[in-house]
């Protein structure tokens, strides 16, 4: 008897349990984030677009406040406002359906890895009014961060680890192969010599290009950036 009492008080602690069912999501997306080299030296622009995925059938209001760092420092904020009706499906199995009816880029967002159950379609959500895209002072190595958050009196965010994004700027490249100094021709005949099997007195990477081998393809993009083109 005692057992079972204990066994039915745990069962009501399962099912009594607080945690809300996850039943929508807002998130980003690396690739949702653009940076575009700015007219001015050193500046990037960086544009940013949010997902939304609702399963909610009642308006839901998901507006989000996004916020851009550079190396940690803020560097703009935003709103992506998203006050909509819910329940979108995916037309079709989830997480594979189809989405194009609902936008372009939306896919098919699948709720089971989140805590909760089922799929819907996405919305992307670029800023509205205010700022669309921020421009930005970078170096090389500097890092992109961009967060969302719910805007003050929208619905709370119940699962928060997909709201942020750090990106990476690209480092340059750097065609001084010989490290002398110089950028010119003595640079194409290093790179012809380490790729050949010579030595490679500087330690540099003769894969220049960055595709995964070091062939004359390396050579042909260092000549093209010596001719004053831009880095592979
Ligand atoms: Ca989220
Ligand atoms: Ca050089
Ligand atoms: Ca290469």
């Amino acid at each position: 008897m005692f057992a079972r009492t204990t066994a039915i008080a745990a069962l009501t602690i399962v099912t009594g349990s607080a945690f809300a069912q996850v039943d929508y999501n807002r998130s980003l997306r690396a690739g949702d984030i653009s940076i575009s080299p700015a007219p001015t030296p050193d500046e990037v622009i960086i544009s940013v677009k949010g997902r939304i995925a609702n399963q909610r059938r009642a308006t839901t209001n998901l507006s989000s406040v996004v916020r851009v760092f550079v190396d940690g420092e803020l560097v703009g904020v935003g709103e992506l406002t998203y006050i909509r009706q819910g329940g979108q499906t995916c037309n079709g199995s989830c997480p594979t359906g189809d989405c194009s009816a609902n936008g372009t880029g939306s896919e098919c967002s699948d709720f089971a890895p989140l805590g909760g159950q089922g799929c819907a379609c996405d919305v992307v959500v670029t800023p509205g009014g205010g700022n669309t895209h921020w421009t930005a002072r970078v170096r090389p190595g500097s890092v992109i961060g961009v967060e969302v958050e719910p805007l003050p009196g929208s619905m709370p965010e119940m699962f928060t680890a997909d709201d942020v994004v750090f990106i990476p700027v690209e480092q340059p490249c750097d065609p001084d192969m010989n490290q002398d100094g110089n950028i010119d021709q003595d640079d194409v005949l290093f790179l012809i010599s380490v790729i050949g099997g010579g030595d490679n007195l500087t330690g540099i990477d003769p894969d220049f290009n960055r595709d995964g081998n070091a062939d004359q393809d390396d050579v042909l993009a260092l000549i093209q950036v010596i001719g004053g083109g831009d880095c592979p």
